[in-house]
């Protein structure tokens, strides 16, 4: 948008305003930069309006800062509910074109084929963007149409390793996470080897293996590939991003070079991010943060949650989700991991407090369960790794509209 609000701003001899999406560290701190005179009116310029949620934010900025907004151009409307929502702020929207018509000229022109169009058509329908009700949820939006898995595996621009956990929990009919809490590596690879086909991600503590070496992660690795399930080293990064750097890429565990997703704490600010950025983005690995733990007494509620979110969005390129006790968002291209899950709710002695697979994929409105002693304590592990999957699996297409037995 910046080309062309410049090249409009230039070409009329307007002044112009640029809207950052973060404030800098240095410099004016501004979210605004230009000259601005309170009582004018501002004409926003986007490229691309989906639900209208950028082009709100902007107008929410500018408003604060005392000027008019009654009027967004953009070159292309998705036509995703943008429009609409919009007009409920009192701006209207202007496009240069629609998703709708450029798909008709490139049918007619013989560029796509007539089912690919449908399928655009299709999926457009299937995720539109509703306002919520004042009493709503906390989020600004919600899917008027739950995505399936599998629709979301084709968001445009959406993180690479949220790609491949999506299609394969879409191909396995997985949410099952495995948390394996076993002190031993025979013990972890059996288990990778057994549970291997009912789970879409094992998670790891690499730290409580009493015989941790390379090779029980290269062994591991191969599993993953010849199961199809993600590794998740639970290593909960919480210090400055040159550190965290360090730790992630090197010492004794080297976890960048086999962990395809790691999680961070936000309690130091976005540097640990940054940090964890510049070793996992090369590797195209994924990183979750921690925005509710299952813990009794967690401070990581409210405002901090909510930091916790505005992070992830920040750095979307590296960052694909949270670990959470509920939707902490409702952006489906993040997914949401909840630990403190057992068939038999409760907790334990030291704090773990535990919910059910149906309360947290069908009331929490979570992507994934992650449970560990659930399985782990069980006699037949396979058998019990089976009915948490399948417990999972039922609430999320019960959350899709789609019942066992239809
Ligand atoms: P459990 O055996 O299902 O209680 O194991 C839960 C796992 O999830 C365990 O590895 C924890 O370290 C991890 N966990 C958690 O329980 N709660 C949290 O809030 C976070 C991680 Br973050």
């Amino acid at each position: 948008a910046l080309p062309l609000a410049t090249i409009i701003c230039s070409e009329h001899q307007i002044p112009m305003l640029i809207r950052r999406k973060e404030a800098k560290d240095y410099g004016t701190k501004r979210l605004v930069e230009g000259t601005i005179n309170p009582g004018e009116t501002c004409l926003i310029i986007e490229d691309v309006v989906t639900s209208g949620s950028s082009v709100l934010e902007t107008a929410e900025v500018l408003q604060k800062e005392g000027l008019k907004v009654t009027d967004a151009v953009v070159l292309l409307d998705r036509e995703q509910g943008g429009k609409a929502r919009l007009e409920e702020h009192g701006i209207r929207l202007h496009s240069v074109c629609t998703l709708s018509g450029v798909l008709e000229i490139l049918q007619q022109q013989g560029e796509v084929a007539v089912e690919m169009v449908e399928k655009v058509k299709e999926f457009i329908q299937g995720s539109v963007f509703e306002p919520v009700a004042q009493n709503g949820p906390a989020p600004t939006k919600r899917l008027c149409k739950e995505l399936s898995f599998g629709a979301r595996a084709g968001l445009p621009g959406l993180h690479p390793t949220a790609a491949r956990l999506l299609t394969l929990m879409e191909k396995k009919q997985t949410n099952l996470c495995l948390s394996a809490d076993v002190t031993s590596s025979k013990e972890l690879l059996q288990l990778a080897a057994t549970l291997g086909p009912s789970i879409c991600i094992l998670k790891t503590h690499v730290d409580i293996l009493n015989d941790f070496t390379q090779e029980v992660v290269k062994q591991l690795r191969t599993l993953a590939d010849q199961h199809e399930f993600l590794i998740f080293e639970d290593r909960k990064f919480a210090d400055i991003g040159n550190t965290v750097k360090h730790q992630y890429e090197g010492g004794v565990f080297k976890i960048a070079s086999w962990s395809d997703v790691v999680n961070a704490h936000v309690v130091p600010g976005s540097g640990v991010v940054k940090g964890l950025k510049e070793v996992g983005l090369p590797l195209q690995r994924g990183c979750l943060l921690v925005a509710q733990m299952s813990s009794q007494g967690s401070l990581a509620t409210g405002e901090y949650t909510k930091a916790a979110v505005q992070m992830a969005e920040d750095n979307s390129d590296f960052v694909f989700g949270f670990i959470s006790g509920s939707r902490v968002t409702n952006k489906p291209e993040f997914l949401h991991l909840t630990p403190g899950v057992q068939l038999q709710t409760g907790g334990d002695n030291l704090g773990q407090k535990y919910l059910s697979p149906k309360e947290v994929i069908g009331e929490k409105g979570s992507d994934i369960i992650i449970v560990g002693r659930g399985i782990l304590s069980a006699s037949d592990r396979l058998q019990e790794a089976e009915k948490y999957r399948k417990a999972a699996w039922e609430s999320y297409m019960s959350r899709l509209g789609v019942h066992a037995e239809d």
